[in-house]
Protein backbone atom coordinates (compact mmCIF):
# COMPACT_ATOMS: atom_id res chain seq x y z
CA UNK A 1 0.00 0.00 0.00
CA UNK A 2 2.84 2.63 1.01
CA UNK A 3 4.72 1.10 -1.89
CA UNK A 4 1.62 2.09 -4.33
CA UNK A 5 1.37 5.48 -2.73
CA UNK A 6 4.79 5.98 -3.01
CA UNK A 7 5.16 4.51 -6.38
CA UNK A 8 2.31 6.92 -7.55
CA UNK A 9 4.08 10.36 -5.84
CA UNK A 10 7.39 9.62 -7.89
CA UNK A 11 5.63 8.88 -10.84
CA UNK A 12 3.55 12.23 -10.37
CA UNK A 13 6.53 14.20 -10.01
CA UNK A 14 8.58 12.58 -12.35
CA UNK A 15 5.60 13.22 -15.05
CA UNK A 16 6.03 16.86 -14.10
CA UNK A 17 9.71 17.22 -14.57
CA UNK A 18 9.23 15.00 -17.62
CA UNK A 19 6.40 18.08 -18.69
CA UNK A 20 8.82 20.79 -17.92
CA UNK A 21 11.81 19.70 -19.39
CA UNK A 22 11.07 17.34 -22.47
CA UNK A 23 11.39 19.42 -25.39
CA UNK A 24 12.47 16.87 -27.77
CA UNK A 25 11.15 13.58 -28.54
CA UNK A 26 13.11 10.97 -30.89
CA UNK A 27 10.93 8.51 -32.25
CA UNK A 28 11.98 5.06 -34.00
CA UNK A 29 9.40 3.97 -36.43
CA UNK A 30 10.40 0.65 -36.86
CA UNK A 31 9.22 -2.47 -39.56
CA UNK A 32 10.41 -4.98 -41.50
CA UNK A 33 10.43 -4.37 -46.14
CA UNK A 34 6.89 -2.99 -47.26
CA UNK A 35 5.83 -2.99 -43.99
CA UNK A 36 4.26 0.33 -44.18
CA UNK A 37 7.20 2.70 -42.48
CA UNK A 38 6.90 5.27 -44.74
CA UNK A 39 2.94 5.84 -45.14
CA UNK A 40 2.91 5.83 -41.85
CA UNK A 41 5.26 8.73 -41.45
CA UNK A 42 3.54 10.11 -44.17
CA UNK A 43 0.32 10.44 -42.59
CA UNK A 44 1.30 11.42 -39.23
CA UNK A 45 3.66 14.13 -40.69
CA UNK A 46 0.26 15.53 -42.22
CA UNK A 47 -1.55 14.85 -39.44
CA UNK A 48 0.66 17.07 -37.50
CA UNK A 49 0.87 19.61 -40.51
CA UNK A 50 -2.80 20.08 -39.91
CA UNK A 51 -3.07 20.48 -36.15
CA UNK A 52 -4.44 23.72 -35.17
CA UNK A 53 -6.82 23.89 -38.67
CA UNK A 54 -10.37 23.92 -37.86
CA UNK A 55 -12.16 20.78 -37.01
CA UNK A 56 -9.28 18.79 -35.87
CA UNK A 57 -9.86 18.23 -32.26
CA UNK A 58 -13.23 16.56 -33.53
CA UNK A 59 -10.92 14.56 -35.65
CA UNK A 60 -8.47 13.61 -33.13
CA UNK A 61 -11.19 12.98 -30.41
CA UNK A 62 -9.08 10.39 -28.46
CA UNK A 63 -5.63 12.28 -28.64
CA UNK A 64 -7.10 13.93 -25.83
CA UNK A 65 -3.93 15.95 -24.72
CA UNK A 66 -4.49 17.84 -28.40
CA UNK A 67 -7.26 19.74 -26.74
CA UNK A 68 -6.13 19.45 -23.37
CA UNK A 69 -2.95 20.99 -24.14
CA UNK A 70 -3.94 23.93 -26.08
CA UNK A 71 -2.27 22.28 -29.39
CA UNK A 72 -2.55 25.31 -32.06
CA UNK A 73 0.33 24.87 -34.51
CA UNK A 74 2.02 22.01 -36.16
CA UNK A 75 4.98 22.62 -38.68
CA UNK A 76 8.27 21.13 -40.17
CA UNK A 77 11.83 22.71 -39.00
CA UNK A 78 15.27 21.98 -40.20
CA UNK A 79 16.87 18.51 -39.22
CA UNK A 80 19.43 17.80 -36.57
CA UNK A 81 22.09 16.77 -38.64
CA UNK A 82 22.39 18.58 -41.83
CA UNK A 83 23.82 15.58 -43.85
CA UNK A 84 21.30 13.16 -43.59
CA UNK A 85 18.41 13.59 -46.42
CA UNK A 86 15.02 15.03 -45.27
CA UNK A 87 12.09 12.30 -45.30
CA UNK A 88 10.33 12.67 -48.90
CA UNK A 89 7.13 14.34 -47.51
CA UNK A 90 6.47 16.54 -50.51
CA UNK A 91 6.75 13.61 -52.86
CA UNK A 92 5.14 10.91 -51.30
CA UNK A 93 1.98 13.74 -51.00
CA UNK A 94 2.47 14.36 -54.50
CA UNK A 95 1.93 10.44 -55.20
CA UNK A 96 -1.14 10.08 -53.11
CA UNK A 97 -3.04 13.44 -54.01
CA UNK A 98 -2.44 12.91 -57.89
CA UNK A 99 -5.43 12.42 -59.91
CA UNK A 100 -4.34 8.48 -60.10
CA UNK A 101 -2.77 7.77 -56.69
CA UNK A 102 0.21 5.75 -55.91
CA UNK A 103 1.55 4.44 -53.03
CA UNK A 104 4.76 5.98 -51.62
CA UNK A 105 8.04 4.27 -53.58
CA UNK A 106 9.90 1.85 -51.70
CA UNK A 107 12.69 3.99 -49.91
CA UNK A 108 16.42 3.32 -50.58
CA UNK A 109 17.93 5.64 -48.64
CA UNK A 110 17.60 6.76 -44.84
CA UNK A 111 16.27 10.53 -44.16
CA UNK A 112 14.91 12.13 -41.16
CA UNK A 113 12.31 14.72 -40.61
CA UNK A 114 11.91 16.90 -37.64
CA UNK A 115 8.56 18.46 -36.62
CA UNK A 116 7.77 21.42 -34.44
CA UNK A 117 4.29 21.38 -32.61
CA UNK A 118 3.08 24.55 -30.58
CA UNK A 119 0.69 24.90 -27.35
CA UNK A 120 0.01 27.15 -25.17
CA UNK A 121 0.39 25.73 -21.62
CA UNK A 122 -1.97 27.13 -18.97
CA UNK A 123 -0.37 25.02 -16.04
CA UNK A 124 2.81 24.67 -13.65
CA UNK A 125 1.81 28.89 -12.22
CA UNK A 126 2.85 30.12 -15.46
CA UNK A 127 -0.56 30.70 -17.27
CA UNK A 128 -0.85 31.06 -21.01
CA UNK A 129 3.13 30.09 -21.62
CA UNK A 130 3.57 29.33 -25.09
CA UNK A 131 6.07 26.51 -25.44
CA UNK A 132 7.46 24.13 -27.60
CA UNK A 133 8.49 20.38 -28.30
CA UNK A 134 10.27 18.97 -31.48
CA UNK A 135 9.43 15.35 -32.54
CA UNK A 136 12.34 13.73 -34.47
CA UNK A 137 11.50 10.76 -36.53
CA UNK A 138 13.81 8.50 -39.19
CA UNK A 139 12.91 6.88 -42.20
CA UNK A 140 15.16 3.76 -43.27
CA UNK A 141 14.82 0.81 -46.17
CA UNK A 142 13.52 -2.36 -44.18
CA UNK A 143 15.62 -4.71 -45.82
CA UNK A 144 18.09 -3.00 -43.66
CA UNK A 145 16.70 -3.42 -40.22
CA UNK A 146 17.87 -7.21 -39.59
CA UNK A 147 21.34 -6.21 -40.16
CA UNK A 148 21.14 -4.84 -36.44
CA UNK A 149 21.21 -8.93 -35.45
CA UNK A 150 24.38 -8.56 -37.06
CA UNK A 151 25.83 -5.91 -34.40
CA UNK A 152 26.41 -9.18 -32.16
CA UNK A 153 27.29 -10.81 -34.46
CA UNK A 154 31.17 -12.38 -35.50
CA UNK A 155 31.83 -13.80 -38.66
CA UNK A 156 31.77 -17.29 -37.52
CA UNK A 157 28.58 -17.04 -35.73
CA UNK A 158 27.24 -14.92 -38.62
CA UNK A 159 28.26 -18.11 -41.59
CA UNK A 160 26.19 -20.57 -38.78
CA UNK A 161 23.35 -18.69 -38.83
CA UNK A 162 23.09 -18.72 -42.18
CA UNK A 163 24.28 -22.29 -43.04
CA UNK A 164 21.27 -22.95 -40.71
CA UNK A 165 19.07 -20.93 -42.68
CA UNK A 166 20.41 -22.47 -46.38
CA UNK A 167 19.98 -25.50 -44.86
CA UNK A 168 15.93 -25.30 -43.54
CA UNK A 169 15.26 -23.37 -47.03
CA UNK A 170 16.97 -25.79 -49.17
CA UNK A 171 13.39 -27.67 -50.68
CA UNK A 172 11.81 -24.04 -50.76
CA UNK A 173 14.65 -21.92 -52.34
CA UNK A 174 15.87 -23.37 -56.04
CA UNK A 175 18.87 -21.06 -56.08
CA UNK A 176 19.95 -23.08 -53.06
CA UNK A 177 21.51 -25.37 -54.51
CA UNK A 178 24.27 -23.66 -57.14
CA UNK A 179 24.79 -21.36 -54.35
CA UNK A 180 26.10 -24.44 -52.37
CA UNK A 181 28.04 -25.29 -55.76
CA UNK A 182 30.56 -23.29 -54.47
CA UNK A 183 31.65 -24.98 -51.71
CA UNK A 184 33.67 -26.64 -54.59
CA UNK A 185 35.36 -23.77 -56.07
CA UNK A 186 36.22 -21.30 -53.39
CA UNK A 187 39.42 -22.24 -51.46
CA UNK A 188 39.13 -20.47 -48.14
CA UNK A 189 42.88 -21.02 -47.58
CA UNK A 190 44.18 -19.47 -50.87
CA UNK A 191 44.08 -16.39 -51.93
CA UNK A 192 41.83 -14.05 -53.14
CA UNK A 193 40.21 -15.19 -56.82
CA UNK A 194 38.03 -11.80 -57.32
CA UNK A 195 36.00 -13.82 -60.53
CA UNK A 196 35.29 -16.53 -58.16
CA UNK A 197 34.27 -14.51 -55.26
CA UNK A 198 32.62 -12.31 -57.53
CA UNK A 199 30.10 -14.80 -58.96
CA UNK A 200 29.91 -16.59 -55.32
CA UNK A 201 28.59 -13.34 -54.04
CA UNK A 202 26.39 -12.65 -56.76
CA UNK A 203 24.82 -16.32 -56.23
CA UNK A 204 24.16 -15.80 -52.53
CA UNK A 205 22.83 -11.81 -53.56
CA UNK A 206 20.65 -13.86 -55.63
CA UNK A 207 20.01 -16.35 -53.65
CA UNK A 208 18.40 -13.59 -50.94
CA UNK A 209 16.49 -12.10 -53.67
CA UNK A 210 14.62 -15.27 -53.85
CA UNK A 211 14.31 -15.67 -50.20
CA UNK A 212 12.54 -12.41 -50.36
CA UNK A 213 10.07 -13.16 -52.98
CA UNK A 214 9.11 -15.84 -50.87
CA UNK A 215 8.25 -13.25 -48.41
CA UNK A 216 11.56 -14.45 -45.72
CA UNK A 217 12.76 -11.57 -43.64
CA UNK A 218 15.80 -13.14 -42.84
CA UNK A 219 17.45 -11.35 -45.73
CA UNK A 220 21.29 -10.37 -44.75
CA UNK A 221 23.61 -8.63 -45.36
CA UNK A 222 20.36 -6.14 -46.41
CA UNK A 223 23.07 -3.99 -48.02
CA UNK A 224 23.03 -7.34 -50.32
CA UNK A 225 19.76 -6.33 -51.98
CA UNK A 226 19.68 -2.88 -51.14
CA UNK A 227 23.07 -1.65 -51.37
CA UNK A 228 22.25 2.34 -51.53
CA UNK A 229 25.80 3.87 -52.42
CA UNK A 230 27.60 1.20 -51.79
CA UNK A 231 27.01 -0.74 -55.38
CA UNK A 232 29.89 -2.11 -56.13
CA UNK A 233 32.67 -1.61 -53.22
CA UNK A 234 34.43 -4.68 -51.88
CA UNK A 235 32.51 -4.25 -48.42
CA UNK A 236 29.76 -6.22 -49.66
CA UNK A 237 31.60 -8.35 -51.48
CA UNK A 238 31.49 -11.61 -49.44
CA UNK A 239 29.33 -14.63 -47.83
CA UNK A 240 28.74 -16.22 -45.14
CA UNK A 241 30.37 -19.29 -45.04
CA UNK A 242 28.33 -22.05 -45.47
CA UNK A 243 30.61 -25.05 -45.17
CA UNK A 244 32.50 -26.85 -43.18
CA UNK A 245 34.54 -24.31 -41.71
CA UNK A 246 38.45 -24.55 -42.35
CA UNK A 247 40.83 -25.02 -39.27
CA UNK A 248 41.88 -21.84 -38.15
CA UNK A 249 45.72 -22.00 -38.37
CA UNK A 250 44.55 -21.76 -42.43
CA UNK A 251 42.52 -18.56 -41.76
CA UNK A 252 45.62 -16.79 -42.99
CA UNK A 253 44.55 -12.85 -43.29
CA UNK A 254 45.32 -12.88 -46.87
CA UNK A 255 43.64 -16.30 -47.74
CA UNK A 256 40.09 -15.85 -48.63
CA UNK A 257 38.54 -16.70 -45.80
CA UNK A 258 40.36 -14.19 -44.29
CA UNK A 259 39.41 -11.22 -46.51
CA UNK A 260 35.87 -12.13 -46.05
CA UNK A 261 35.98 -12.51 -42.09
CA UNK A 262 37.64 -8.95 -42.44
CA UNK A 263 34.99 -7.56 -44.95
CA UNK A 264 32.49 -8.55 -42.65
CA UNK A 265 33.94 -6.96 -39.98
CA UNK A 266 34.15 -3.55 -41.88
CA UNK A 267 30.72 -3.91 -42.60
CA UNK A 268 29.41 -4.46 -39.39
CA UNK A 269 31.42 -1.44 -38.03
CA UNK A 270 31.18 0.47 -40.32
CA UNK A 271 27.83 0.10 -42.26
CA UNK A 272 25.87 -1.71 -39.34
CA UNK A 273 26.77 0.34 -36.78
CA UNK A 274 26.98 3.69 -38.49
CA UNK A 275 22.73 2.74 -39.23
CA UNK A 276 22.40 2.01 -35.27
CA UNK A 277 24.22 5.47 -34.57
CA UNK A 278 22.28 7.30 -36.81
CA UNK A 279 18.49 5.62 -36.44
CA UNK A 280 18.38 3.89 -33.29
CA UNK A 281 21.05 4.79 -30.17
CA UNK A 282 18.97 8.03 -28.88
CA UNK A 283 15.55 7.07 -29.31
CA UNK A 284 13.11 8.29 -26.43
CA UNK A 285 10.34 5.76 -28.06
CA UNK A 286 9.80 3.04 -30.40
CA UNK A 287 6.79 2.37 -32.76
CA UNK A 288 7.00 -1.27 -34.14
CA UNK A 289 4.68 -1.59 -37.40
CA UNK A 290 3.73 -4.88 -37.65
CA UNK A 291 1.98 -6.30 -41.33
CA UNK A 292 0.25 -9.33 -39.92
CA UNK A 293 -1.41 -9.65 -43.23
CA UNK A 294 2.22 -10.78 -45.05
CA UNK A 295 2.58 -12.97 -42.31
CA UNK A 296 -0.39 -15.14 -42.56
CA UNK A 297 0.34 -15.57 -46.24
CA UNK A 298 3.36 -17.60 -46.01
CA UNK A 299 3.89 -20.99 -46.16
CA UNK A 300 5.36 -23.25 -43.30
CA UNK A 301 8.64 -22.01 -43.86
CA UNK A 302 8.01 -18.46 -43.55
CA UNK A 303 5.88 -19.40 -40.74
CA UNK A 304 9.15 -20.24 -38.73
CA UNK A 305 11.33 -17.22 -40.39
CA UNK A 306 8.54 -14.90 -39.36
CA UNK A 307 8.99 -16.53 -35.61
CA UNK A 308 12.86 -16.61 -36.14
CA UNK A 309 13.15 -12.68 -37.26
CA UNK A 310 10.70 -11.78 -34.56
CA UNK A 311 12.97 -13.72 -32.43
CA UNK A 312 16.07 -11.96 -33.45
CA UNK A 313 14.14 -8.08 -32.72
CA UNK A 314 12.37 -9.14 -29.96
CA UNK A 315 13.95 -11.73 -27.82
CA UNK A 316 16.06 -11.05 -24.04
CA UNK A 317 15.87 -7.19 -24.74
CA UNK A 318 15.68 -7.40 -20.85
CA UNK A 319 18.97 -9.64 -20.30
CA UNK A 320 22.54 -8.65 -20.86
CA UNK A 321 23.69 -5.52 -21.70
CA UNK A 322 24.99 -6.47 -25.51
CA UNK A 323 21.82 -7.54 -27.11
CA UNK A 324 20.12 -6.26 -30.01
CA UNK A 325 16.79 -5.58 -28.00
CA UNK A 326 18.66 -3.54 -25.42
CA UNK A 327 20.05 -1.68 -28.18
CA UNK A 328 17.07 -1.55 -29.72
CA UNK A 329 14.86 -0.19 -26.48
CA UNK A 330 17.24 1.67 -24.48
CA UNK A 331 18.73 3.33 -22.93
CA UNK A 332 16.19 5.93 -23.07
CA UNK A 333 13.40 4.13 -24.36
CA UNK A 334 9.86 4.19 -22.59
CA UNK A 335 7.41 2.84 -24.64
CA UNK A 336 6.89 0.92 -27.46
CA UNK A 337 4.14 0.54 -29.71
CA UNK A 338 3.50 -2.74 -31.59
CA UNK A 339 0.79 -1.73 -34.43
CA UNK A 340 -0.31 -3.85 -36.83
CA UNK A 341 -0.61 -2.12 -39.82
CA UNK A 342 -2.81 -1.56 -42.55
CA UNK A 343 -5.66 -2.10 -41.18
CA UNK A 344 -7.92 -0.74 -43.60
CA UNK A 345 -8.15 -4.30 -45.36
CA UNK A 346 -9.95 -5.52 -42.77
CA UNK A 347 -13.71 -4.77 -41.82
CA UNK A 348 -14.18 -3.27 -38.07
CA UNK A 349 -15.68 -6.09 -35.92
CA UNK A 350 -12.34 -8.20 -37.25
CA UNK A 351 -10.29 -5.48 -35.44
CA UNK A 352 -10.49 -7.35 -32.75
CA UNK A 353 -8.92 -10.81 -33.57
CA UNK A 354 -6.23 -8.51 -35.48
CA UNK A 355 -5.11 -7.27 -31.96
CA UNK A 356 -5.09 -10.67 -30.76
CA UNK A 357 -3.47 -11.74 -33.33
CA UNK A 358 -0.65 -9.31 -32.99
CA UNK A 359 -0.21 -9.77 -29.62
CA UNK A 360 0.18 -13.62 -29.78
CA UNK A 361 3.13 -12.94 -32.55
CA UNK A 362 4.57 -10.63 -30.54
CA UNK A 363 4.29 -12.82 -26.97
CA UNK A 364 4.62 -16.00 -28.71
CA UNK A 365 8.45 -14.88 -29.97
CA UNK A 366 9.54 -12.93 -26.60
CA UNK A 367 9.66 -14.09 -22.92
CA UNK A 368 10.17 -10.52 -22.14
CA UNK A 369 7.52 -8.81 -23.99
CA UNK A 370 5.03 -10.52 -21.79
CA UNK A 371 6.30 -9.94 -18.48
CA UNK A 372 5.67 -5.80 -17.48
CA UNK A 373 9.28 -5.01 -17.38
CA UNK A 374 8.61 -2.44 -20.51
CA UNK A 375 5.66 -0.31 -21.15
CA UNK A 376 4.15 -1.50 -24.00
CA UNK A 377 0.98 -0.55 -25.68
CA UNK A 378 -0.74 -3.01 -28.74
CA UNK A 379 -2.73 -1.45 -31.61
CA UNK A 380 -4.32 -1.78 -34.78
CA UNK A 381 -3.68 1.09 -37.27
CA UNK A 382 -3.77 2.22 -40.76
CA UNK A 383 -1.79 4.86 -41.85
CA UNK A 384 -3.39 5.23 -45.14
CA UNK A 385 -7.19 4.56 -45.46
CA UNK A 386 -8.02 2.70 -48.56
CA UNK A 387 -11.52 1.53 -47.76
CA UNK A 388 -14.08 2.23 -46.06
CA UNK A 389 -15.97 -0.39 -43.80
CA UNK A 390 -19.92 -0.02 -44.64
CA UNK A 391 -23.15 -2.16 -43.37
CA UNK A 392 -24.90 -3.76 -45.95
CA UNK A 393 -27.89 -5.91 -45.91
CA UNK A 394 -27.18 -9.56 -47.21
CA UNK A 395 -29.97 -11.76 -47.34
CA UNK A 396 -31.39 -10.47 -44.33
CA UNK A 397 -28.68 -10.28 -42.24
CA UNK A 398 -26.75 -6.65 -41.60
CA UNK A 399 -22.98 -7.77 -42.36
CA UNK A 400 -19.91 -5.12 -42.95
CA UNK A 401 -18.19 -5.11 -46.17
CA UNK A 402 -15.29 -3.18 -47.23
CA UNK A 403 -15.52 -0.19 -50.18
CA UNK A 404 -13.65 1.73 -51.81
CA UNK A 405 -13.39 5.15 -53.89
CA UNK A 406 -12.89 3.59 -56.94
CA UNK A 407 -16.18 2.62 -58.90
CA UNK A 408 -15.12 -0.25 -60.51
CA UNK A 409 -14.14 -2.01 -56.84
CA UNK A 410 -17.63 -4.15 -55.47
CA UNK A 411 -17.71 -4.05 -52.61
CA UNK A 412 -16.46 -7.21 -50.46
CA UNK A 413 -16.63 -8.58 -47.53
CA UNK A 414 -12.73 -10.45 -46.74
CA UNK A 415 -13.40 -12.66 -44.23
CA UNK A 416 -12.07 -13.41 -40.50
CA UNK A 417 -8.81 -12.94 -39.10
CA UNK A 418 -7.26 -15.45 -36.32
CA UNK A 419 -7.36 -14.13 -33.11
CA UNK A 420 -4.03 -16.47 -32.83
CA UNK A 421 -0.66 -16.84 -33.95
CA UNK A 422 -0.35 -20.54 -35.25
CA UNK A 423 0.91 -22.96 -37.94
CA UNK A 424 -3.40 -23.60 -38.37
CA UNK A 425 -4.91 -20.20 -37.93
CA UNK A 426 -2.11 -19.51 -40.34
CA UNK A 427 -3.73 -22.52 -42.71
CA UNK A 428 -7.05 -21.46 -42.27
CA UNK A 429 -6.37 -17.40 -42.87
CA UNK A 430 -5.08 -18.76 -46.80
CA UNK A 431 -7.89 -21.27 -47.25
CA UNK A 432 -10.49 -18.26 -46.46
CA UNK A 433 -9.52 -14.95 -46.31
CA UNK A 434 -10.12 -12.48 -49.36
CA UNK A 435 -6.88 -10.80 -49.50
CA UNK A 436 -6.91 -7.51 -51.66
CA UNK A 437 -4.25 -5.28 -52.59
CA UNK A 438 -5.68 -2.07 -52.10
CA UNK A 439 -5.21 0.71 -54.33
CA UNK A 440 -4.75 4.36 -52.42
CA UNK A 441 -7.60 6.54 -51.12
CA UNK A 442 -8.38 9.55 -53.72
CA UNK A 443 -7.85 12.47 -51.61
CA UNK A 444 -8.58 15.64 -52.45
CA UNK A 445 -5.43 17.94 -52.51
CA UNK A 446 -5.91 20.21 -48.96
CA UNK A 447 -7.48 17.00 -47.12
CA UNK A 448 -6.36 15.15 -44.61
CA UNK A 449 -4.75 11.72 -45.11
CA UNK A 450 -7.69 9.47 -43.92
CA UNK A 451 -6.71 6.92 -41.79
CA UNK A 452 -7.80 4.60 -38.93
CA UNK A 453 -6.45 5.27 -34.87
CA UNK A 454 -3.86 7.85 -35.71
CA UNK A 455 -5.66 9.60 -32.73
CA UNK A 456 -4.66 7.01 -30.46
CA UNK A 457 -1.25 6.30 -31.39
CA UNK A 458 -0.38 10.00 -30.51
CA UNK A 459 -2.01 10.21 -27.56
CA UNK A 460 0.07 6.97 -26.72
CA UNK A 461 3.30 8.78 -27.98
CA UNK A 462 2.44 12.52 -27.03
CA UNK A 463 0.12 12.27 -24.65
CA UNK A 464 2.40 12.40 -21.36
CA UNK A 465 4.81 15.01 -23.12
CA UNK A 466 2.26 17.87 -23.50
N1 LIG B 1 -4.28 -0.73 -47.48
C1 LIG B 1 -3.20 -0.16 -46.96
N2 LIG B 1 -2.00 -0.41 -47.50
C2 LIG B 1 -0.93 0.19 -46.95
C3 LIG B 1 -1.00 1.05 -45.81
N3 LIG B 1 0.23 1.45 -45.51
C4 LIG B 1 1.07 0.88 -46.41
N4 LIG B 1 0.37 0.11 -47.28
C5 LIG B 1 0.86 -0.75 -48.38
O1 LIG B 1 2.15 -1.21 -48.03
C6 LIG B 1 3.10 -0.84 -49.02
C7 LIG B 1 4.41 -0.51 -48.38
O2 LIG B 1 4.27 0.65 -47.59
P1 LIG B 1 5.54 1.56 -47.29
O3 LIG B 1 5.09 2.62 -46.35
O4 LIG B 1 6.23 1.98 -48.53
O5 LIG B 1 6.45 0.49 -46.52
P2 LIG B 1 7.92 0.68 -45.97
O6 LIG B 1 7.97 0.02 -44.63
O7 LIG B 1 8.31 2.12 -46.00
O8 LIG B 1 8.76 -0.18 -47.01
P3 LIG B 1 10.33 -0.04 -47.39
O9 LIG B 1 10.58 1.39 -47.71
O10 LIG B 1 10.49 -0.95 -48.55
O11 LIG B 1 11.08 -0.50 -46.18
C8 LIG B 1 2.45 0.35 -49.73
O12 LIG B 1 2.95 0.47 -51.04
C9 LIG B 1 0.99 -0.03 -49.69
O13 LIG B 1 0.70 -0.95 -50.72
C10 LIG B 1 -2.30 1.28 -45.26
O14 LIG B 1 -2.49 1.99 -44.26
N5 LIG B 1 -3.35 0.65 -45.86
MG1 LIG C 1 9.75 3.06 -46.93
Amino acid sequence: MFENIFNSITDTVSDGVNRLFDKEIRIGVTGLSRGGKTAFITSLVNTVLNFGSEGMSDRLSRFTAYEKSGIYYGGMVQNHDLSVPVFPYYECCDALFQKNPCWPKPTDNISEIRLEIRYKDDRFYVPGEHRNIYIDIWDYPGEWLMDLMLLNMDYEEFSARMRQQVGKLTSVISSTAPLLEFGKILRPDEPLNQKNLKEAVDAYVQWLRECKQHGFALIVPGRFVLPGNLDGAPIIEFIPWLWERPEPQRESRNSLYGIMKSRYEAYRSQIVEKFYNDSFSKLDRQIILIDCFKALKGGRETFDNINDTFEVLLNNFNYGSNNILTRLFSPNIDKVIFAATKADQITIDEQKNLLSLLKSMVTSASRKVRGDGINCQYMVLSSIAASKCKMVNYNGENIQVLCTDYEDDKPYYPGEIPPNWSQESMEAYQQYFKFRELKPPRIDSGELIPNMNMDILLQYILGDKL
